[in-house]
């Protein structure tokens, strides 16, 4: 298994929307396997291929306190049930050392494949709903900074550049 490199915000490659999985072959599997060992190594609860620059509809994602639910979501397609709204303080790896308070749908029904091609249904509230939606989001090119303000958003943009040139320079 290969570890990958996450891409930080803000790279203009997290803005790539994925493709549709057309194909449920080793590659696919290799490309899985690589996010898991990728997100359990950076301690995330998700990943989406989006942040790995590879720019298909593949999720991972394992809530699990002890890394033993790994779950994947493939073409996933995600439905609002009822219009509760709740708050949740999310993260991202692709922003990282950032939290802000988040407001989204509280309730959900996700329609997916998984790894194997099979379709499957799910309803999802709590932690589930979160991170489903947050996920979905960087398929669909979106970071949790764009539901923030302009001036958050870019003094988080400002830190970040410095960090990363920092980076670079050492
Ligand atoms: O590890 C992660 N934690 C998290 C916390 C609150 C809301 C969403 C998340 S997802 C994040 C990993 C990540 O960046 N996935 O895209
Ligand atoms: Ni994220």
């Amino acid at each position: 298994m290969t570890r990958l490199t996450i891409l930080e915000y803000p790279d203009p490659k997290l803005r790539t929307i994925a493709k549709p999985v057309t194909e449920f072959n080793d590659k696919l599997q290799t490309l899985i396997d690589d996010m898991f060992e990728t997100m359990y190594d950076a301690h995330g609860i998700g990943l989406a291929a989006t942040q790995v620059d590879h720019h298909l509809q593949v999720i991972v994602m394992d809530l699990s306190e002890d890394k033993s639910q790994p779950q994947v979501f493939i073409n996933p397609e995600v439905t609002v049930v009822g219009d509760t709204q709740k708050v949740y303080e999310e993260g991202c790896l692709s922003v990282p050392g950032f939290h802000e308070k988040i407001d989204r749908p509280a309730d959900v029904r996700i329609d997916a494949k998984d790894r194997n091609g099979k379709d499957f249904s799910i309803e999802a509230d709590q932690l589930l709903a979160v991170c489903i939606q947050h996920e979905m989001d960087h398929l669909n090119g979106k970071l949790f900074v764009d539901y923030l303000s302009a001036l958050k958003r870019n003094r988080i943009k400002d830190k970040l550049v410095k960090a990363h040139r920092k980076q670079k320079a050492s």
